[in-house]
């Protein structure tokens, strides 16, 4: 493992950042949050698009021993492979315990974020005459949950015996389910492995990271101007 200095997280108070943050907890490494005001387009400068030319956060970015260039990371679920793979923790090396960690970080990344970010979409900021987007979200954001209960019927993380990768994806994603309507005494299995993870130190600590952006952004998000919104939502 090549030493990593000066680790910058660029990020906000939502689901995708909160994962990097459980997980530099869990490594133990100290970093700066650089916050991204999003609601007043800082993802957008020319300076940010050289960082994630897909301007969005998190990134990760430090310095590697013995390189003079720095590292520089997009994408919440590469950004965790990259750390386990460089700490050597929470992604298996064998399979085929590898691949049942990775197939559950992409169900994460490829089915929750994506389409539980619709329905946060239509719920929250658009829910007014858009009843078929809002069900259909809504209906995916519900097999996505159960499909996730049926695993953990037999298993107490994702892909086994052991916490990894997978689990610090869908644990911040997973804090929607009352917010997008569920009832959790619906979903018995995925609750439990709720408490269990909200129970490990790093994830407290993690979570606790982003606790004072979030009122930041919050009131961003209040007062972002007509303009603002338009651009965060793609308008302009
Ligand atoms: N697939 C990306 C999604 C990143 C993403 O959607 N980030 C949001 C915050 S959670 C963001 O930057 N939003 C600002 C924008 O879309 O302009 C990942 O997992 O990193």
């Amino acid at each position: 493992m090549k030493k990593m200095h000066q680790i910058k997280l660029y990020g906000m108070a939502s689901p995708n950042v909160r994962k990097i943050t459980i997980m530099l907890a869990e490594l133990a490494q100290p970093y700066d949050f650089h916050h991204v005001n999003v609601f007043r387009g800082e993802q957008f400068t020319s300076e940010f698009s050289q960082l994630n030319p897909n301007n969005k956060v998190p990134i990760l970015e430090y310095d590697a021993e013995g390189s003079r260039s720095k590292v520089v990371i997009f994408e919440s679920a590469a950004i965790l492979i990259h750390l386990a793979e460089q700490f050597g923790q929470f992604l298996p090396t064998a399979e085929p315990q590898r691949s049942n960690v990775l197939q559950w970080l992409m169900i994460q990344a490829c089915n929750m974020g994506p389409m539980m970010g619709q329905l946060n979409h239509f719920s929250f900021a658009a829910r007014q005459d858009n009843d078929y987007a809002f069900a259909r979200y809504q209906r995916e954001a519900n097999r996505l949950y159960q499909l996730l209960d049926a695993q953990l019927a037999h298993a107490p993380y994702l892909a086994g015996e052991e916490i990894s990768i997978a689990d610090i994806a869908t644990y911040p994603w997973s804090l929607y389910l009352e917010r997008h309507g569920f009832e959790r005494d619906q979903f018995q299995h995925l609750c439990e492995w709720q408490q269990r993870m909200s129970h490990r130190p790093a994830v407290v600590k993690g979570m606790q990271a982003v606790e004072q952006t979030e009122a930041i952004d919050a009131t961003a998000f209040a007062s972002a101007s007509p303009h603002d919104r338009d651009r965060f939502f793609g308008l302009t």
